[in-house]
């Protein structure tokens, strides 16, 4: 079982996803966090991995470090993101292995499901038809990690699960205006009307495509109660259940940051998957429902973002 002064390593600690599981262990009382700097050990070097697992013994491990992005980031850098995803797993897997790691939690994405499977998405439809062009290379990535957990545990009995994440924002994410997903990018474009008193703002695509988003901090928590309560081979959705069109999303963010602005949509960019919202029912019967409703989320992430933009800057 998790305890306080377990030995817990979280990959990517400064990402969206590390830094929030971090907060979220810390802010429990568990006094031994650790977390593989990037100057320390590069995930991708099986080697480095190895000797940082040999020197450092964790018991528990939230895998959650990756090459994460948009639509553009992923439909422009398919082979980083195969590539890099792929190594990060295998050898922090492997490792975990090698060493008898407790317990380890890998996190994928709901762009693992076919594009244009039943909604709401059940696990079960994995595999089960095309992937979405603009991230099939991410996600084939995430798809043979999600693998890798069952296969260590099939062949040596290894309790390592994994989880599927809807589309995830909040504080410490990525607010680059082409590599960023939607909802950090439309916040940055926004704040940057508001700024120049722009009379428009352009978002991508046309507005039609149906998303879900669940706030960091409450995938945080889910992560969490999964490594205290999830023991099973298959993989678990994580997501509120509930989803917006992207003009949806656009009008929230409009008015929390410039309500006076208009909208206007360029339709040479990628929708992408019409929608892709997941079926929860699995994560609900365990006991974990999400907290944060997507108006709060967009409210205090944006109080964030204002007060961090130097610092983002300099990033
Ligand atoms: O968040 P996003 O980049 O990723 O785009 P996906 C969601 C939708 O928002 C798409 C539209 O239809 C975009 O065309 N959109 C509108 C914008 N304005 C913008 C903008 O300014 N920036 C961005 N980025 N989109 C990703 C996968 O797909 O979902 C990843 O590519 C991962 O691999 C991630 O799975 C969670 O939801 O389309």
């Amino acid at each position: 079982m998790l305890e306080k002064g377990s030995r817990i390593l979280v990959t990517g600690h400064r990402g969206l996803v590390g830094s929030a599981v971090v907060r979220r262990l810390k802010g429990s009382g568990f006094e031994s966090v650790l977390n593989a700097d990037r100057n320390a050990v590069d995930l991708r070097d099986s080697r480095g991995v190895d000797q940082w697992f040999d020197d450092n013994r964790p018991e528990f491990v939230f895998h959650v470090a990756g090459r994460v992005g948009g639509i553009w980031a992923n439909s422009t850098q398919p082979a980083d993101f195969l590539y890099d995803n792929l190594m990060m797993h295998a050898t922090v897997l492997r490792a975990a292995w090698r060493t008898g790691v407790t317990k380890l939690l890998y996190l994928g994405s709901s762009c693992i499901y076919p594009r244009d499977c039943p909604q709401p998405i059940k696990e079960e439809s994995l595999l089960t038809g095309p992937l979405e062009k603009t991230n099939d290379a991410y996600a084939i990535a995430k798809i043979s990690g999600l693998m890798s957990c069952e296969a260590y545990r099939r062949q040596h009995g290894c309790n390592f699960i994994s989880a599927m994440p809807t589309n995830l924002y909040g504080q410490n994410d990525n607010f680059h205006p082409e590599q960023s997903h939607v909802l950090p990018g439309l916040m940055r474009r926004f704040d940057e009307a508001r700024k120049s008193g722009a009379e428009s703002v352009t978002i991508w695509g046309s507005g039609s495509p149906r998303r879900e988003f669940l706030h960091v901090d409450d995938l945080a928590d889910a992560c969490v109660f999964l490594m205290e309560h999830y023991n099973e081979p298959g993989t678990i959705n994580v997501g509120t259940g509930v989803d917006v069109t992207i003009r949806e999303l656009a009008e929230t963010i409009r008015d929390v940051v410039y309500p006076e602005v208009k909208l206007t949509f360029d339709t040479s960019k990628p929708d992408g998957t019409p929608r892709k919202l997941l079926d929860v029912s699995r994560l609900e019967a365990l006991g974990w429902r999400y907290r944060t409703s997507l108006k709060e989320g967009v409210r205090s992430t944006y109080d964030w973002y204002r007060s961090n933009q130097a610092s983002l800057r300099a990033h």
